[in-house]
This record gives C-alpha cells, sequence and structure tokens, in this order.
C-alpha cells in the first residue's frame, strides 16, 4: 500500500523528497491540484471542497496514510477533514511550528506562506502553544508559488520579490524563518541570500516526514521489505510544471505525470 501524498501542485515534492530520504522501501502515489493552483487565495469552503476529492482519490488508491504537504490544506482545510479520513493524515504545520520552536535562540520566529495560510494564523498558534514566549512574524508571499510553477527559481524577478517580502522580516530581527509554502523550498537560495546566512530557514518537509515514519512504525504500516518502490505521480490539471520543475529534485525520478 503506497502513502499519499498530495498539494496544489509542484510544491510537495519537496515533502516527497524527504519522505524519500526516510522512508526509502515506501511507494508512494503523488497528486498535484494543478487545475486549481494556487490554493493561497481560495477560501475556506473551496479549499475543503478540494481537499476531500483529494483525499478521496487517495484513498481509492489505496493509500495507507495521507501526507497534505500543502500548508495552506494544513491550515485551512486539513483540521476539518482529519476527522473524517479512515487513515492517518500527516500535516505541515505541526511538525513546523515544532522544529521552529526548537531551533529559535532569540525566540523570533518569521514565517512565509500563502494568504491563506496566514489568515489562519496556525503557525503562530502552534508556535505558542509550545513556547509561548516566542514572538512570530507571518508574511504572505502571494507571488513566490506562480514563479515556481513556472520555473522561474532565479534572477531579477524572484530576487526583487524576495525583498519586497522579507526586508520588513529582516527588520524583526528574526534568527529563524519558516520556509511555510512547500513551493518556496524551491526559492532556497534567494531567500537565504536575502535574509543572511545568520538567519536558519526551517523547512517542515524534514520533521513532517520524520513524523510520517514515525507514525507507520507506530502502526505497523511500514513497508521494510521494498526493494523497489513505486512512485506514481499524478495531476488534475496540467502537468508541464511537473517535469520542469520535478526534474530539478534529483532524489525523485519523475517519469510519468498522469
Ligand atoms: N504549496 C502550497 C502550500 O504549501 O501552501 C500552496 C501553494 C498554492 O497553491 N498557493
Amino acid at each position: 500500500q503506497p502513502v499519499g501524498v498530495f498539494d496544489s501542485g509542484v510544491g510537495g515534492l519537496t515533502v516527497v523528497k524527504e519522505i524519500i530520504k526516510r522512508l526509502p522501501c515506501e511507494n508512494i502515489i503523488y497528486i498535484g491540484d494543478t487545475a486549481n493552483v494556487p490554493y493561497g487565495g481560495k477560501p475556506p469552503q473551496e479549499l475543503i471542497r478540494l481537499g476531500k476529492n483529494i483525499i478521496d482519490f487517495l484513498i481509492n488508491q489505496g493509500a495507507k496514510a495521507v501526507v497534505a504537504a500543502c500548508n495552506t490544506s494544513s491550515s485551512v482545510s486539513i483540521p476539518i477533514l482529519r476527522d473524517m479520513c479512515p487513515v492517518p493524515v500527516i500535516d505541515v504545520i505541526v511538525p513546523g511550528a515544532a522544529n521552529a520552536a526548537a531551533v529559535t535562540r532569540n525566540g523570533r520566529v518569521g514565517v512565509i506562506a500563502t494568504e491563506a495560510t496566514v489568515k489562519t494564523g496556525a503557525y503562530t498558534r502552534h508556535i505558542k502553544a509550545l513556547s509561548p514566549g516566542i514572538s512570530v512574524y507571518e508574511v504572505a508571499c502571494p507571488r513566490f508559488v506562480p514563479l515556481v510553477e513556472q520555473g522561474v527559481l532565479e534572477g531579477d524577478e524572484v530576487e526583487e520579490v524576495a525583498n519586497e517580502y522579507l526586508q520588513p522580516l529582516r527588520r524583526q530581527g528574526i534568527d529563524t524563518l519558516v520556509i511555510g509554502c512547500t513551493h518556496y523550498p524551491f526559492l532556497i537560495p534567494v531567500i537565504q541570500k536575502v535574509m543572511g546566512k545568520g538567519v536558519r530557514l526551517v523547512d517542515p518537509a524534514e520533521e513532517t516526514a520524520s513524523r510520517l515514519r514515525a507514525t507507520l512504525l507506530e502502526r505497523g504500516l511500514d513497508n521494510p521489505g521494498t526493494t523497489s518502490p513505486q512512485y506514481r505521480f499524478f495531476a488534475t490539471g496540467s502537468s508541464e510544471s511537473f517535469f520542469r520543475v520535478g526534474k530539478l529534485l534529483p532524489e525523485i525520478d519523475i517519469r510519468k505525470v498522469t
């Protein structure tokens, strides 16, 4: 049985990469909802409807666990859909918040994410639940996702946009920045350049994959025996950006997107 992973598009592949590192024997089925990307500006009811369709699809394909490799879904729809789901659902917000709370030294944490994620305040809530003294500064970066989906990952335009979004965070004196959208790790070189070396970037994908591993082990759902795991990729709309952007992650062998 595969692990099901979903995102609005190509961003969730940055989570798949970490899952493969920690769970090299698991089969994975991935769906990018490219017919509806970007999720960031959509209202909650719409995100819940889309999330439900995608989870149903993954369950029908035999998924034994679902990873919401999308911060927007994790913050908006998963809290509502999780209880209706017959298999464990792992989100990216809780792991990302835990990681950020653990690594900050000065108690000032920035979060960059989509508008929808920022609106929920989910990162602030989860970080403060772990460590109430931490100050959290969340900034929406709506232009990042379209750039990544187009495969524009460096150059003047990206730097200009990154400066516009990130300079206010620099002024807050944060020492930790949560990459709160699974598309953004593709922009890490530019983000790190603007923030400077002193700011630690936290990619929630790492802790998410660890938690998936722990959940599978706990429930006896892991698949230690497979020597050649199967990866299947689906897109609800255009699959073009999968090939173009997905190919930039050498850890993932994207041969076929249905
Ligand atoms: N990759 C998604 C996230 O982590 O929030 C959302 C991207 C989008 O569709 N705006």
